[in-house]
């Protein structure tokens, strides 16, 4: 999913464009909640990730522009409060049973270090801290930067119209009927002024949910934040590693007994997605973190409630790369790739949100993968932070 690939790909075909938010979630989401696509053109080259690099590796602009924190200072904490410390070890990395998407495909073997991993998904007051003390603006709270977007649209390319270049972000709207669920503007909307603080848009907020996750935070935000706090995303292995909680080629961070089986285990989408939630797990959308029980490492919110960010490059082929091989400590690919958007720079997301169900994206797997670009912001996405056990 990329804003500006959306813009450009509307320019090219020339058709009227910006006509309303909806056209505009229509395109934002196309990958974001599929499971499969069509391969085809190159990847998307960048550096390699650097530790408390945010923004080197850009080739392809974001929609906001690369945010910029250079003014965020990179924290010294050196206690590990609210993390638990995640053992490492050995563990076979990728699709556990025929939900699997191609990209969890292979599974190969990973050996992963022993690391610090928040017990939680970052919180609205722990993200609140951080702004109050950095003065930080998130990536929905910016107008798009025009002079970066038109350097990924053809030359010529006019304007689009002042009213969809605004602050703005995804929020998900519930239909009242069966909708075709592959039109996600049917439960997508691009809303002026949703963000963090006010994640369904104007009117609500986030008052009196301080230990609810922070979500409408882009992948830059989460960089942000966790510069901030002396610690860094985690690597798709580490979160994967992380989520079995020491169980073994398990398809839940709980075991395998089926999401919707016994007792609720997790924040998901129960009846049928978009129209009918049966709030089974007793939540709509966001759940406080900590609703549901841990898994065998102490990690609350492993699947469901919100997706989170991790720090690799996402590239739909990366596993069929490491085939056969033990790989340490992987770091993701050195390109982006995905095959359902092919010129978009992306980032990899784990765990699933309150919108995932088995009839769609069964995001709640330990193993399942999800990408968007790194500038946008959604009503179910959020993160949690690491810091390596030798962090001093
Ligand atoms: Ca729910």
């Amino acid at each position: 999913m990329s804003k500006i690939h959306n813009i450009r790909e509307h320019f090219k075909k020339k058709k009227l464009l910006f006509l309303s938010v909806k056209i505009l979630s229509f395109f934002f989401l196309a990958d974001l909640l599929n499971c499969s696509g069509n391969a085809h053109p190159a990847p998307v080259r960048t550096d390699s990730p650097q530790p408390d690099t945010i923004h080197s590796c850009m080739k392809t602009p974001a929609r906001f522009a690369p945010a910029d924190i250079s003014p965020v200072a990179s924290g010294r904490d050196s206690t590990v409060a609210g993390m638990v410390l995640i053992p490492g070890g050995e563990f076979d990395m990728g699709g556990d049973n025929d939900q699997a998407a191609p990209d969890e495909y292979p599974k190969h073997k990973v050996r992963i270090s022993p690391f610090y991993l928040d017990v939680t998904e970052v919180t609205n007051a722990q993200f609140r801290k951080f702004v109050e003390a950095t003065g930080y603006v998130t990536t929905a709270e910016k107008k798009p930067d025009w002079d970066e977007l038109k350097k990924t649209l053809p030359p010529g390319t006019p304007k689009p119209p002042d009213s969809l270049l605004v602050a703005a972000s995804l929020v998900f709207r519930q239909s009242n009927r069966p909708v075709d669920l592959n039109d996600y503007s049917q439960w997508w909307s691009w809303v002026k002024g949703a963000d963090w603080k006010h994640p369904e848009g104007p009117g609500s907020s986030i008052e009196g949910k301080d230990n609810y996750p922070v979500v409408q935070v882009s992948w830059y935000d989460a960089q942000a934040y966790c510069k901030w706090a002396g610690k860094r995303l985690p690597t798709e292995a580490e979160w994967e590693f992380a989520a079995r909680g020491g169980l073994v080629n398990n398809i839940y961070p709980w075991g395998n007994e089926h999401i919707n089986e016994g007792t609720p285990k997790a924040n998901s989408w129960e009846g049928k997605f978009p129209y009918l939630n049966t709030r089974k797990d007793g939540f709509l959308k966001l759940a406080p973190v900590r609703s549901f029980r841990p898994n065998g490492y102490g990690l609350y919110d492993m699947a469901g409630n919100v997706w989170e960010w991790c720090s690799d490059l996402y590239n739909s082929n990366y596993y069929k790369q490491l085939e056969g091989k033990l790989i340490v400590n992987p770091q993701g690919p050195e390109e982006s790739y995905d095959s359902q958007e092919p010129y978009t720079l992306k980032r990899s997301l784990r765990g699933g949100s309150f919108l995932c169900n088995d009839g769609y994206c069964s995001g709640y797997r330990a193993a399942r993968r999800m990408k968007s670009s790194p500038d946008t912001g959604l009503e179910h996405t959020g993160f949690r932070c690491v810091k390596n056990k030798h962090y001093d």
